[in-house]
């Protein structure tokens, strides 16, 4: 399967723009299971998704998209961690003029990958779409748990953004709170969108890494997920922080993580994932040329 089921000149992973790298992965997961088949949903409803952008017009596939055959799970967290970290450095997916989209797959997917960026750039940060905090030290035993994500990715970069976030424990709020300063929750959204705005691109520096946990937005609009919270974000909320950061920052890479397919007839959290990616697409265009 591949996203957007392009022909052969268009999907060509030696010289396409957008480079699709699926992580089937739950190891961790702490609650409803599933999210192992969220890359295979995604790409299996890509084919429904128009190429065409509706608000900016144009057909985002011209430079092509490829996607790469997965990286298969592995049997223990570690393992995993240093799985993804070697595909990522060995496929050169951080190179100039191309932006590698990472399907998960549970959270803990992405500190590896933000290692690899680290070393590659200089000057990184990580915008973070989210429910969960995700900064606990560890968690159910295991340091690279997906409840540990971003308390890891600190490990590569202090420059954390966090927006989304409504569910978090006392440790995680007192312990982080320096470094990653406030959590910009969907109420202080809701209540002054432009200061919030303003803030996350203030904060945002050098290069950008953006890891989006489906379970940011409200459950309205991705149910399938291993741990919904209610009260989050539209799809217009995120779409037009993502075009914001697009247009005055340098993005790098993406990832989506946490979809768990419902099965049956309910493909709305896939769907929503797929039009995720679409839209990645179309605002990073003309974007790291
Ligand atoms: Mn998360």
């Amino acid at each position: 399967m591949s996203f957007f089921s392009l022909p052969k000149e268009l999907s060509d992973p030696a010289t396409a723009k957008f480079l699709i790298q699926p992580i089937p992965y739950e190891g961790t997961v702490s609650f409803i299971k599933g999210t192992i088949n969220g890359p295979d949903a995604i790409l299996a409803v890509s084919d429904q998704v128009e190429h065409f952008d509706e608000e900016l017009l144009f057909d985002m596939t011209q430079h092509g998209v490829a996607t790469l055959p997965s990286i298969p799970p592995a049997d223990s967290p570690e393992e995993q961690f240093d799985r993804i970290y070697q595909t990522v450095r060995e496929r050169k997916l951080f190179r100039n003029g191309r932006i590698p989209i990472f399907l998960g797959g549970e959270h803990s997917i992405t500190p590896p990958i933000v290692r690899v960026a680290a070393e590659i750039y200089n000057e990184i940060s990580v915008l973070q779409f989210d429910a969960h905090a995700d900064l606990r030290n560890s968690y159910t035993g295991t340091k690279y748990s997906h409840g540990s994500a971003m308390r890891r990715v600190l490990e590569y970069t202090s420059n954390l953004v966090q927006v989304g976030i409504r569910s978090f424990s006392e440790e995680e709020l007192n312990d982080c709170q320096d470094r990653v300063k406030k959590f910009i929750t969907p109420e202080l959204l809701k209540k002054d969108y432009s200061f919030c705005l303003d803030q996350i691109l203030h904060k945002l520096t050098g290069q950008i890494y953006i890891t989006i946990d489906i379970d940011a937005f409200d459950p309205a609009y991705a149910p399938g997920t291993g741990t919904p919270e209610p009260g989050g974000l539209a799809w217009r909320e995120v779409t037009d922080i993502l075009k914001h950061v697009s247009e005055s920052k340098k993005i790098i890479g993406c990832d989506i993580v946490e979809v768990a397919p419902l099965g049956g007839k309910n493909v709305i959290t896939e769907f929503t994932a797929a039009r995720l990616v679409g839209k990645l697409m179309a605002y990073n265009y003309n974007n790291n040329m």
